[in-house]
């Protein structure tokens, strides 16, 4: 299992035995209002200096998010992934629920994208997993269905089990689904984050295919919030995760991840954990 991204010649491989892949996930406007506010006039500075910031961080791979109700996202999107990757040269993962925004992004690209994201439900695979094929894009399926994010592991395995199959069906290879099993706050649920990460394992061994997740809702309403994301994301490695959606500047997350890979046998020598002990000093 081994997803590809790809933009223009370059390529990012996502698998088990290689470094965990960072997603950069700065690009976003939730909770930045002055971020909003330059994209609701159609300026990127914001966009280009997180593109770059979070390279130099060591992401991989920028997720790009521009998806609030006051900004035209089918104009903008397309616009913001250009302005990242002028800036930092990576990968992109286009995260949007706008289906019409999406392909208006993946027109654009030059190159192997990451669509965030399909779910299971009738109406997302019906729309997204069309377009992932007609654009060679990889794709992020999402554990939730009509009915929400399931409490169990069993329903969430079904769920990545049907959009993997959806997905191979319509001719998408099944390395190019790229599983996030999600996570609600152990603050309202506290068994909530041992749910998320039994249902890694059982996605990465029993369904064979890439496993992501982001760890920023498994903290929600609690106080010291990396602390908790940071343990989530080393324990996530641990269960098979392959890629991480996460902010590569905020240190104690990225010593968590790297230091996670040193310790899973992810990282030979230890060379990326150094690398970036190194970069940080500078
Ligand atoms: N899975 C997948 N996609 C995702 C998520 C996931 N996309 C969105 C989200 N979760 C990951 N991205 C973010 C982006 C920003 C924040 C959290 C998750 C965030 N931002 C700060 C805040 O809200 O306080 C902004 C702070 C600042 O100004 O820098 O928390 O799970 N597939």
């Amino acid at each position: 299992m081994l997803t590809v991204l790809k933009l223009n010649q370059q390529e990012h491989r996502i698998g088990p035995g290689l470094p965990t892949t960072v997603i950069g996930e700065r690009i976003n406007p939730t909770n930045r209002k002055a971020f909003v506010e330059e994209l609701e006039r159609g300026d990127f500075e914001t966009v280009r200096r997180d593109a770059l910031a979070q390279k130099e961080a060591g992401a991989q791979v920028l997720d790009v998010n521009v998806g609030t109700g006051s900004v035209d996202e089918v104009r903008i999107l397309p616009k913001a992934i250009e302005v990242a990757v002028q800036a930092a040269g990576l990968p992109i993962c286009i995260d949007s629920s706008n289906a019409e925004a999406m392909e208006a992004a993946l027109k654009v690209y030059p190159g192997k994208a990451l669509v965030n994201s399909v779910t299971g439900e009738e109406n997302s695979l019906g729309k997204i997993l069309p377009m992932v094929k007609e654009y060679g894009a990889a794709v992020i399926g999402l554990t939730l269905d009509d009915d929400g994010i399931p409490s169990d592991v069993e329903k969430r395995v079904e769920i990545a089990r049907k959009i993997i199959e959806r997905s191979v069906e319509i001719g998408i290879p099944k390395e190019d689904v790229i599983i996030d099993p999600l996570t609600m706050s152990v603050a309202t649920d506290s068994k909530a984050g041992a749910v998320t990460l039994e249902a890694v394992h059982r996605i990465a061994t029993e369904l064979e295919v890439n496993v992501v997740l982001g760890a920023s809702n498994v903290s929600f309403g609690l106080p010291d919030r990396s602390t908790i994301n940071a343990a989530f994301l080393a324990m996530a490695i641990s269960a098979g995760v392959t890629a991480v959606i996460s902010d590569p500047t905020n240190v104690v997350l990225t010593k968590a991840i790297l230091a996670a890979d040193v310790l899973a046998g992810k990282d030979d020598f230890a060379q990326r954990y150094i690398q970036n002990y190194r970069a940080r000093k500078q």
